[in-house]
């Protein structure tokens, strides 16, 4: 199909490496929250289509659903494998979350990197009409906007990292790291989940790559460009998941669920399969408090959803042989004949149901080694039975901690901290939960995923 340019008036053009296309369930924090703002607001969403297909096709797939269009790319395998699989997942993931020592640095899947990020260039150039707003996501992208400018597109190009950006002296440590970064100075505005991560954006620009700051707060390079770096953490849609929580009785699932706990106080853990999120030692964490609180054998259940993502990747594949021998472990060393202290699952729910989960749970226990936000996190909150809500134990290292301080906040490394905060919230009295509950959900209503995206895209329009 042959795409014509749209010359209509502004309209918002997302761009995010994977598309949620209508009749999929979307399992990422970012599909949640762009699926959620673009629907909102109108306008198109452009990205790789999930199709690994015998060529890259030079063929964009369109549709239509409700105010929005969809239009998307199959990439080959060679693409997929060193763009996806390779560069974003192997080398940029682990080194933006702080683990150097799993990076994966292979000028292949540089290269693939970069013919994939052109031809994410070749083909949106057609589809930007000359007053749209054009909002880029995340690492898989970063060089996007400097491929659109030699294309001589000269609209305003937003870019949001969802994941954290580690401080300038680990950055380095990425091979031609400036010949990549410093292309992020073609976006217009860069947004980041919290202050911490816009901190880093700059120094970096500052101190390695030559840029000074203006009186007006822009980061001005070498190279003429001119842009803006700021913090917007991310929201969720809390009305819509406070009213999923709240019709938890409606769902055949959440009955069969309560009705298996006999009465014993639920643990929840929901995340990606990823290394990112301290599963491995979650789970210690948990055994620790087995061990110190005999007391709580039989009276509490944990259950821990994880669906599989990037089952290309070895990593992936080797914590989830850990997870696995790990609950497996627990369970043998505590089980009962009556009870399983471990529900280890590995599938993914639909979000109504998830929120149903969240709210039967009395502790959310949240314990990311690094995130950009965490929407899990506020999910928990949000979904939680405001007369009877539960406790909230969340790692420092996400970025929600920064605005849910009223978590208990835990370093996740810590085994002996995590227990702790387990038993203290397992017993927490209900006036303190209540009021914690409180505070959170005043932050999570104040600045919701709606908030976020309009801040967002009034400082991109300036
Ligand atoms: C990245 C950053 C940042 C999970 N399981 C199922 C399911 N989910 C949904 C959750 C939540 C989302 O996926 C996960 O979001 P997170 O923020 O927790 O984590 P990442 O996927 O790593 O997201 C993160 C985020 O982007 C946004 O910027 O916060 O730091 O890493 O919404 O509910 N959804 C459904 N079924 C599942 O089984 N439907």
């Amino acid at each position: 199909m042959t795409v014509a340019s749209h010359a209509g008036p502004s309209r918002l053009v997302v761009v995010s490496n994977r598309v949620a296309l209508p009749e999929q369930t979307a399992t990422g924090g970012l599909a949640s929250a762009i699926g959620a703002a673009l629907q909102e607001r109108g306008g198109l969403w452009f990205g790789w289509s999930g199709e690994v297909a015998r060529q890259t096709a030079s063929e964009v797939h369109r549709q239509q659903d409700g105010r929005v269009e969809y239009a998307t790319i199959d990439l080959s395998r060679r693409d997929h494998d060193d763009f996806y699989d390779g560069f974003a997942n192997r080398t940029l993931w682990p080194l933006l979350h702080y683990r150097p020592d799993l990076v994966d640095y292979n000028r292949k899947h540089l290269a693939g990197y970069l013919r994939v990020n052109n031809l994410f260039a070749d083909q949106l150039m057609s589809l930007i009409g000359p007053h749209d707003l054009v909002w880029v996501n995340d690492y898989h992208l970063i060089p996007l906007a400097a491929l659109l400018r030699e294309r001589g597109v000269g609209n305003r190009i937003g870019f949001f990292l969802h994941t954290p950006l580690p401080a300038a002296g680990l950055l380095i440590a990425l091979p031609r790291h400036g010949e990549l970064l410093e292309t992020l100075a073609s976006y217009d505005l860069i947004g980041l989940h919290t202050p911490r991560d816009r901190r880093a954006l700059e120094e970096y620009f500052l101190y390695e790559a030559g840029a000074t700051m203006r009186h007006d707060g822009r980061l001005h390079t070498r190279g003429g460009r001119s842009f803006r770096a700021e913090a917007f953490p991310i929201g969720i849609d809390t009305r819509q998941v406070a009213a999923e929580g709240n019709r938890a009785d409606e769902h055949e699932e959440i009955h069969q669920l309560r009705q298996s706990l006999e009465g014993r106080a639920l643990i929840i853990g929901v995340d990606r399969l990823d290394y990112s999120k301290g599963l491995p030692e979650r789970f210690h964490a948990y055994a620790r408090l087995l061990e110190r609180s005999p007391a709580l054998h039989r009276k509490v259940t944990f259950l821990q959803i994880a669906p599989p993502s990037r089952g290309g990747v070895p990593e992936y594949r080797q914590i989830r042989r850990e997870l696995e021998r790990s609950a497996g472990h627990i369970n043998g060393l505590y089980a009962a004949p009556d009870w399983v202290p471990i529900r280890y699952v590995n599938n993914s729910f639909p979000h109504a149901l998830l929120s149903g989960y969240y709210r039967t749970a009395r502790v959310g226990l949240v314990t990311p080694l690094r995130d950009g936000m965490n929407l899990v996190a506020k999910e928990y909150v949000a979904s939680q039975d405001p007369e009877d809500p539960g406790v909230l134990v969340l790692s420092r290292f996400a970025g929600a901690a920064q605005e849910l301080t009223e978590a208990l906040l835990v370093n996740p490394a810590d085994t002996e901290e995590v227990a702790e905060a387990l038993e203290r919230a397992l017993t927490m009295p209900l006036p303190e939960r209540r009021e914690r509950w409180r505070r959170m959900m005043d932050v999570l209503e104040k600045q919701d995923v709606t908030a976020w995206r309009n801040a967002f895209l009034q400082r991109l329009a300036g």
